[in-house]
């Protein structure tokens, strides 16, 4: 929009505020609308959504978001440590109005282990809001933008490297109604596709970490909607009955694929176009681009159950970008007399587990070396893997390498203070500058002991066992 405005000084003369012409209602610029009041955001979880704005003036409008660092299920028996907007993902949908003043409240919860900030599409100024909303694990941020613009916005992590937040579930969709609301309808769902990167193939279980290679390769192993595979299929399918009207917020977080979205057996009678006001009619697929959304209507007017899909069929029949809704009541043989099956388009089952808090009990205690290194390995991938890698050789210009680090190598009691209390400043590894954000690691004295042992032991590193009462040392010193 900035660009817009900068393209419109340059060409004088077709300078018109395309911006009223398409907006209905009092004729005050959304920019200039007074708000009254104050309320509280209702905040939901996908692939439900927040009551409708109906006719309520514009307020100032408080949205608490707190980021969530949690292990989840990607599919059946495979886990993955997701990062959300209030613990799911897609995170919580925020619901707005044209002319509201938003106060944004963004936590980032004191177990995480990462810097993260959001950017809304929906705001105009530097970043989306990523530039005043940078937090470290254990802090809050709060700012405040007006919604000028109505329509179905994506807002998404944007701390680098952002196409890996973004793969790691940091997305979610932000709704600026206009004056009057949206026409209402019986039914709204909120669905957002997403491609995640595993080291491991499709199906392959245990815990997978993400792969940047695969990421920069735009090779996902799973493409979903709503975070995982069968999210809303089974007993988690939408639901509408026979006559009911329908609408969906769609919404793709990407990072990388677009989405042929696509009702098997619907046409969508109303499509807003990318989220916006563009109107289109009986839509058979509407593609929805990365960090980009739509709004979808439609009747449902025979029972059975609907299918959900990116178009590009193999992601979904291959990858789970499946869903189902499913709608109740009687058979309307007019329109439609064949049999029904259900279930058919059901490849990868239709569990579904809750995501469970990341907090494991206690680790045991290691009795020699080899315990300590193994033990370690696994704190270095849930804590450590997702910036300096599986290989330990970092992210070029965001995360230095661990891997024959002469950093590290030289002084073992700098390599503890720096996991106990994080890192910021220019350090200079193997060479090369590095200037970013360590955070401090919430780990006791024996995993901080555990995982540098294993760091040491791995990569071509001098081996050295770092011991419990080294760190419990250098912790008291501090
Ligand atoms: C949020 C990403 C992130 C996580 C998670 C993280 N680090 Fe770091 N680490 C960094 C950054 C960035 C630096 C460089 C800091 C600077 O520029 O001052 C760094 C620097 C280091 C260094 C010193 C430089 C070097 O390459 O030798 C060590 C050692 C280190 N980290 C170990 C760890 C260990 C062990 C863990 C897990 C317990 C971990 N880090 C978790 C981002 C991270
Ligand atoms: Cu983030």
């Amino acid at each position: 929009m900035l660009l817009g405005a900068a393209l419109c000084i340059g060409l004088l003369s077709n300078c018109t505020t395309t911006q009223d012409e398409s907006r209905p209602g009092t004729g005050t610029p959304p920019a200039e609308m007074k708000v009254s009041g104050e309320s509280i955001a209702e905040m939901t979880a996908p692939p439900l959504v927040p009551k409708p704005v109906g006719n309520r003036a514009a307020t100032k409008l408080i949205v608490n978001m707190e980021i969530v660092e949690k292990e989840g299920e990607m599919a059946d028996g495979v886990r993955y440590l997701y990062w959300t907007f209030n613990g799911s993902v897609p995170g919580s949908f925020i619901r707005t109005r044209i002319g509201d003043e938003v106060e944004f409240h963004l936590k980032n919860h004191p177990d995480n282990k990462l810097p993260h900030n959001i950017d809304l599409h929906a705001v105009t100024g530097p970043g989306g809001g990523a530039a005043s909303s940078f937090v470290a694990p254990g802090h809050e941020v709060v700012f405040s933008f007006k919604v000028i613009n109505p329509g179905l916005y994506v807002y998404h992590c944007a701390t680098a490297p952002v196409a890996m937040h973004i793969a790691n579930g940091m997305y979610g969709l932000i709704l600026v109604e206009p004056e009057g609301g949206l026409p209402p309808v019986d039914k709204e769902y909120y669905i957002m596709q997403g491609d995640f990167y595993t080291k491991g193939k499709n199906g392959e279980p245990g815990l997978q970490p993400f792969d940047m290679q695969k990421a920069v390769d735009e090779h996902p192993d799973y493409v979903v909607f709503n975070g995982k595979v069968g999210a809303l299929t089974g007993e988690n399918a939408i639901k509408a009955n026979v006559g009911e009207t329908v609408r969906l917020f769609v919404g793709n977080g990407g990072p990388n694929l677009i989405s042929s979205f696509h009702v098997i057996g619907e046409i969508f009678d109303k499509v807003h176009v990318e989220g916006g006001d563009l109107v289109n009619k009986n839509v058979q697929t509407t593609l929805v681009p990365a960090g980009g959304a739509a709004i979808v209507d439609f009747k449902v007017e025979v029972p059975g159950t609907f299918v959900i899909v990116d178009h590009s069929l193999t992601r979904t029949f291959n990858k789970g970008s499946l869903g189902m809704l499913t709608v109740s009541g009687d058979e309307n043989k007019q329109l439609y007399s064949g049999k029904q099956t259900e279930g058919i388009y059901q490849p990868e089952g239709g569990t579904i587990q809750k995501m469970p808090g990341a907090k494991a009990p206690d680790a045991p205690k290691a009795a020699n070396l080899e315990e300590r290194i193994a033990m370690g390995k696994t704190v270095y991938a849930k804590t450590c893997l997702a910036c300096h890698q599986d290989n330990g050789l970092g992210i070029a210009n965001a995360f230095p390498p661990l891997a024959k680090s002469d950093y590290l190598n030289a002084d073992a009691g700098r390599a503890i203070d720096v996991v106990l209390h994080g890192k910021t400043g220019e350090i200079t590894v193997n060479g090369q500058k590095y200037n970013g954000v360590m955070p401090a690691q919430v780990l006791s004295d024996e995993e901080i002991a555990n995982v540098l042992s294993y760091v040491y032991a791995s990569w071509g590193n001098k081996k050295q066992e770092i011991k419990p009462g080294m760190v419990a040392a250098k912790r008291s010193s501090h």
